[in-house]
C-alpha cells in the first residue's frame, strides 16, 4: 500500500488535515528486539486527567521536532503520526520538499490489555482486542526542512524543540552532510531529549539494516545523542510505530516549566486571519504563532512585542515596541483562557492584521508590557567555535573568527546579521543589521559563510 502524493491530492490533503482519527495497520516489517524496551520500568498511562473530553480537545503538552537530511522521510513521518500532510504551500508540494517549518498535532494512546511497547498507538482502537485505547499525551510536531540552504529555518525550529526525533534513512550511507549539522544543531542548543528512527527499513534487508544501525551507532558516539534509542521503522507503512511511540514516551519526557518566570512568547509565525473582502466591523486582529517559553499569558494581558517596529527617520533607523493586548489563546488548535507552555500555541491580538501577516513578526519576542528582555543592537559574545564545519560533504577545520567578517545569527527564533567589530580571545564584539530581543546569557548561534552557503560553525554566550 502506497501512501497518496500531495502532488496528487491537495484537496485531500486538506481534509486529512481535519480528521484526528487514524486507522491502524497492519505492518509487515521485522519488529526490533524486545531486550531494550522491556528493560525499562512502564510509562505512566492516562495523562490526559479524562478521556472523556473530545480529542480535539486535548492540549499539546511538549513540543518535538522531526530534523535530519533533506528527503530522509520527517514529514512523511509527522504524516503518519498526525494524518497531516506539513507541506501546505505551493511550491513545497510542487517540489516535494519541506520549505517552511511544518505543525501538526497528534495524542498518543495506549490499549489498556496490550503489554508495552506493542500497547501504543494513534488509533482509537486496538487492532487486536478491539478495546478503545486511552490518551498517554498529546503531543505537537515541529517539521523542520532538511535541505542544506534551508539551515536557518531549522534553527528557527530548533529554538521552540522540548526534544527531536532525528529522521535517518536507512537506503543511505550514514551521516548525510544534514544529518551531521542537524544534530550539531541539538547540541549547540542543548536539546538532549533524542529519539532516532532509523527509517524506510522496507528498502533494504535486515543485514543492511543491522549494517546500517552500526554506523548510526558510530557517528552519535561522543554526540548529544550517543544513548539515544534507535528505532527502525517505514515511516512509509507505518511499521514499527508503537515502538517509536514508547521511545517518544521514554525519552522524550515533559520538560518541567517555569510558570513563575515573566511570559516570553517566541513568535515563529504570525498571520493576518481575515479573508479578502471581511466587512470592517469583523476584521480580526494579528494572530501570533509560537511557543510559550516560560510563564503564563492570559486573555486580555497586556502585551509588548519587540524589537518592534522600525521606523525610518531620514539617515536614521529606529525600532518602537509594539503594544497590543491578547484577545484569544490557544494551545495547538484548543481555546484557553490561560497559556502555558507546551505545544504550539496561538495568541489572538488586536494588533492591526497589517502588522502581523505573512510572517511579519517572526522573529519577535511578546511578552508583558514593561517585563521584556533587552533588545540589543550591538552584542559581546563568548564565543564557542565547532573544531569543524559540519553541513558539507568536505568538513574544513574552523578558521578563527576576523574583524568585518559577516555572521548569521540566530536568537531564539529570530535570525540576524552581524559584522564582527572587534575580536579579543574568545570573545568578540558586532553590530547587527536587525536587533534582536533576547536575555543575555543565552545562547547565540553562530553560521559563517562558506563558499556560496551559510554553515554552522558554533555558538556564544550573550554577555551583559
Ligand atoms: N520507501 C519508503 N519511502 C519513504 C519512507 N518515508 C518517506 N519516504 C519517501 O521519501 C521521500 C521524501 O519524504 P519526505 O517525508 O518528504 O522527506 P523529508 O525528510 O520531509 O524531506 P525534506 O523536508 O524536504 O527534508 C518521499 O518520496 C517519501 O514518500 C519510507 O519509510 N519508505
Ligand atoms: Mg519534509
Ligand atoms: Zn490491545
Amino acid at each position: 500500500m502506497v501512501k497518496k502524493k500531495p502532488e496528487e491530492k491537495t484537496e485531500e490533503t486538506k481534509q486529512v488535515e481535519q480528521a484526528t482519527e487514524k486507522k491502524p495497520r497492519k505492518t509487515k516489517a521485522p519488529k526490533i528486539a524486545k531486550s531494550e524496551t522491556q528493560a525499562q520500568p512502564p510509562i505512566e498511562a492516562k495523562k490526559i486527567e479524562s478521556p472523556k473530553i473530545p480529542e480535539t480537545e486535548y492540549i499539546a503538552e511538549v513540543n518535538i521536532g522531526t530534523i535530519g537530511h533533506v528527503a530522509h522521510g520527517k514529514t512523511t513521518l509527522v504524516h503518519e503520526l498526525t494524518g497531516k500532510w506539513t507541506q501546505e504551500h505551493s511550491e513545497e508540494i510542487k517540489r516535494g520538499l519541506t520549505i517552511r517549518l511544518g505543525y501538526a498535532d497528534f495524542t498518543v494512546r495506549r490499549c489498556p490489555k496490550c503489554s508495552e511497547p506493542e500497547c501504543f498507538t494513534t488509533a482509537k482502537k486496538c487492532v487486536k482486542h478491539f478495546e478503545d485505547t486511552v490518551p498517554v499525551r498529546r503531543i505537537s510536531f515541529v517539521d523542520s526542512p532538511g535541505h542544506e540552504t534551508l539551515m536557518a529555518t531549522m534553527l528557527t525550529g530548533a529554538a521552540t524543540m522540548d526534544g527531536a526525533i532525528l529522521v535517518i534513512a536507512a537506503n543511505e550511507p550514514c551521516p548525510q552532510p544534514q544529518t551531521k549539522e542537524h544534530l550539531t544543531a541539538l547540541e549547540i542548543g542543548g536539546i538532549k531529549n533524542i529519539v532516532i528512527v532509523q527509517n524506510k527499513i522496507d528498502l533494504i534487508t535486515p543485514e543492511q539494516a543491522k549494517l546500517h544501525y552500526k554506523c548510526i551507532k558510530d557517528f552519535v558516539k561522543g554526540t548529544i545523542a550517543e544513548n539515544a534509542p534507535i528505532i527502525p521503522i517505514s515511516a512509509q507503512y507505518g511499521a514499527n510505530i508503537d515502538y517509536l511511540l514508547w521511545a517518544i514516551e521514554k525519552f522524550i519526557p515533559t520538560p518541567k516549566r517555569n510558570l513563575d518566570a515573566d511570559p516570553i512568547f517566541l513568535i515563529a509565525r504570525s498571520f493576518d486571519v481575515n479573508k479578502p473582502g471581511t466587512d470592517i466591523l469583523k476584521i480580526k486582529g494579528g494572530v501570533l504563532g509560537g511557543i510559550l517559553k516560560q510563564g503564563k499569558m492570559r486573555v486580555s494581558d497586556e502585551i509588548e512585542i519587540l524589537p518592534g517596529r522600525k521606523i525610518i527617520k531620514g539617515a536614521n533607523v529606529e525600532w518602537q515596541p509594539i503594544f497590543s493586548k491578547v484577545t484569544s489563546a490557544f494551545i495547538s488548535n484548543v481555546k484557553v483562557n490561560e497559556l502555558v507552555p507546551g505545544g504550539s500555541s496561538g495568541l489572538g491580538t488586536e494588533l492591526d492584521p497589517f502588522v502581523a501577516k505573512s510572517d511579519t513578526l517572526v522573529g519577535h519576542v511578546a511578552g508583558l508590557r514593561g517585563k521584556m528582555p533587552k533588545v540589543w543592537h550591538k552584542m559581546k559574545l563568548e564565543v564557542h567555535l565547532l573544531e569543524r564545519v559540519v553541513g558539507s560533504k568536505e568538513e574544513l577545520a574552523t578558521q578563527p573568527l576576523k574583524t568585518n567578517e559577516p555572521i548569521m545569527i540566530n536568537a531564539w527564533t529570530s535570525r540576524s546579521v552581524g559584522i564582527i567589530t572587534k575580536t579579543q580571545g574568545n570573545t568578540i564584539e558586532m553590530v547587527l543589521k536587525l536587533p534582536v530581543c533576547i536575555y543575555a546569557g543565552e545562547r547565540i548561534v553562530f553560521s559563517r559563510q562558506i563558499g556560496q552557503k551559510w554553515r554552522l560553525v558554533g555558538y556564544g554566550i550573550l554577555k551583559e
